[in-house]
């Protein structure tokens, strides 16, 4: 057995990061629809994030994010011309498709793919699998370019297996990482896969909220990057939960070796689930840590996101949450702290991640886990790793080429996408990862 490190990627915010209302079923999305952003402050709380756990000796590095506008989607959607007329036409005639195309959410890397480490699969290869994040078209038009992103980073060959997409319908809604966990001794150990899907054929539907994530996605993911049937868990999402906006089960739940952190209202038959993971896990003890709702109540738990926290494994043993800032706002969520600390939880961190926050994106959804052995780690394209020298290149980019503040308005401003190409161009190279842009003519 290796001996391996869970490294975290996190995806950077990107200039034109704006709280758009796009993603319905995610309350604070909702809630801070049309706001002002501030995409300077969104990339820099997100660079001090990876700075708080590097400077812990955690393995930390950062995803590029994505070319916005999607001038690529426009022209499929008949708008055409050069780029700013483009842009014009699609401000004037269908202003709601701009505000899509222009979404930072690529940010949110934990929806970028379903990864299986090396030890779990029947090649013992690292696979990969992007999330066509179907159920929504701001995100559904993300896939082409996150592929792109990752094989750059994770370069195919001996170490590195990249699937295309899951066929992009309903069906095979796939939203990625953000609805798997992965329970084992230690991180180089054979682990279990815990896929959390919303819906499947025949089961109840939530209400109000569509289930992004379908049955028949995981146990396609789960197929194709060879797992072992017995070491695979399907458990459905709580509908009662989506419509309480609980999206992913990333903002309800957290894995991190043997340690499953989960509410009460999380999974539509609990007692069934951790008697499959028990079974799954053999001879590993599952320690399964229930949050009652009668001490945190599931509005407590979207609106503060307690659960979608880090919960990682220190290089000294312990175990450490990095939780959003705002959990600090709720009194019930603050007291609960304490049990968890009684649950082998030995440290809580804080971060300010406001302006990712207000679209609903917490501590896990900016990061991407991926465990890696010497070897793997060795095979990661060598300029994403997060040290002190690109921590400060990255601070100064961003100060640089970010605005302090966007509003909706501004997203037909063909200065802005000139603005972000330059940007994007400087932070390749920065990174070393080549062309990794359509707009640079590699694609
Ligand atoms: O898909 N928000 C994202 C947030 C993703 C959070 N990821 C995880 N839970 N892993 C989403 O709902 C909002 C964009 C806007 O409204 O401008 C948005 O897409």
């Amino acid at each position: 057995m290796k001996a391996a490190i869970e490294a975290n990627f996190d995806g950077l915010v990107g200039p034109t990061h704006h709280y758009g209302g796009l993603a319905y079923g995610n309350l604070a999305s909702a809630a801070h629809a049309g706001q002002v952003s501030n995409p300077r402050a969104a990339a820099l709380q997100g660079l001090a994030k990876m700075k708080l756990l590097a400077d812990r000796g955690f393995a930390q590095a950062v995803l590029p994010p994505l070319e916005r506008p999607d001038l690529r989607s426009l022209r499929r959607l008949g708008f055409g011309g050069g780029d700013a007329q483009v842009l014009a036409q699609v401000a004037r005639q269908a202003p709601h498709l701009l505000s899509r195309v222009s979404s930072a959410a690529s940010m949110w890397v934990a929806n970028a793919a379903t990864v299986s480490a090396s030890a779990d699969t029947a090649d013992g290869k690292l696979h990969f699998t992007p999330a066509n994040l179907n159920t929504s078209f701001h995100r559904a038009i993300e896939h082409p370019d996150t592929a792109r992103v990752l094989r750059a980073v994770f370069p195919p060959g001996p170490h590195f297996v990249h699937h295309t997409v899951l066929p992009e319908c309903p069906a095979f809604a796939d939203e990625g990482a953000a609805n798997h966990g992965r329970l084992c001794a230690h991180h180089g150990a054979p682990g279990v896969g815990l896929f959390v899907f919303g819906r499947e054929a025949g089961a109840a539907l939530p209400a109000r909220y569509p289930a992004r994530q379908t049955r028949e996605a995981s146990e396609a993911v789960a197929r194709q990057h060879g797992l072992m049937p017995e070491r695979c868990v399907f458990a459905q999402q709580h509908p009662a939960a989506i419509d309480a906006g609980v999206f992913h089960n990333d903002v309800i739940a957290v894995a991190n070796e043997n340690l499953l952190l989960f509410h009460e209202q999380a999974f539509a038959d609990t007692p069934q689930v951790l008697a499959a993971l028990r079974r799954a896990m053999g001879e590993t003890r599952l320690r399964a840590h229930q949050v009652p709702a009668a001490a945190v109540s599931l509005n407590a738990a979207v609106a503060s996101y307690l659960f979608n926290s880090q919960l990682l494994s220190r290089p000294d043993g312990g175990m450490l949450l990095l939780l959003p800032e705002d959990c600090r706002e709720n009194a019930e969520v603050m007291r609960y702290l304490d049990e968890l600390h009684a649950a082998g939880i030995d440290e809580f961190l804080f971060a300010e991640l406001r302006q990712s926050m207000r679209n609903g994106g917490g501590p896990a959804c900016l990061r991407l886990r991926v465990v890696l052995a010497a070897d793997e780690r060795a095979a990661v394209a060598p300029g994403v790793w997060l040290d002190d020298a690109l921590y400060a290149r990255l601070c100064d980019w961003v100060q640089t080429h970010y605005r302090d503040r966007l509003s909706e308005s501004d997203l037909a401003d063909p200065a802005l996408l000139d603005e972000t190409r330059t940007a994007l161009a400087a932070l390749s190279r920065l990174l070393g990862l080549g062309e990794i842009y359509a707009f640079q003519g590699a694609a």
